[in-house]
């Protein structure tokens, strides 16, 4: 069993039905959803968007190893709405985006997979509730905390 640390993100439709209908599917198909951050919402960073971004951090215990379980959010993001435009350069605007932000304190490159998150110290909208809900969690590859990785920010 191993703790889980999801980032969920969406600034497109009804975000807050979004993110619940998001973890009650994950409760299902995942594993146990033992804790939720508050609700942020955050300027869209690094692109253009009108619609701000619903950002909660969702923690989970799961049994499915990386692979699996990132294939499971993606079908959770197909049914619920997400259309990916291979064409576009750059991010766009999404119904819902789940994203591993840290898997227990492995590190991990697959194919499909790289935790934590390759980009998770450079996005205010993802430490700060990391910060809330496990400030002291040291960042395996950093050796440094939420909260001190959210002051080099
Ligand atoms: N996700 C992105 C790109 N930009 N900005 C905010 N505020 N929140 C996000 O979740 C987000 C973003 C790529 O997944
Ligand atoms: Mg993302
Ligand atoms: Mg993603």
């Amino acid at each position: 069993m191993t703790r889980c640390y999801l980032l969920f993100g969406s600034n497109q439709g009804d975000k807050e039905a979004l993110l619940e209908q998001a973890c009650a599917l994950i409760n299902k198909r995942c594993g146990l959803l033992v804790e939720r951050s508050s609700a942020y919402l955050t300027e869209p960073w690094g692109f253009e968007a009108d619609e701000w971004f619903l950002n909660e951090l969702l923690v989970v215990e799961t049994e499915l190893e990386p692979d699996a379980l990132m294939d499971t959010l993606l079908g959770i993001e197909a049914e619920l709405g997400r259309v990916r435009y291979p064409e576009v350069q750059g991010y766009t605007s999404r119904t819902v985006d789940l994203d591993i932000l840290y898997y227990g304190d492995k590190v991990i490159h697959t194919e499909k997979v790289i935790v934590p998150h390759p980009r998770l110290h450079l996005r205010k909208f993802a430490l700060e509730p990391l910060c809330e809900v496990i400030p002291d969690f040291l960042h395996p590859v950093f050796n440094l905390s939420q909260t001190q990785l959210l002051e080099k920010l």
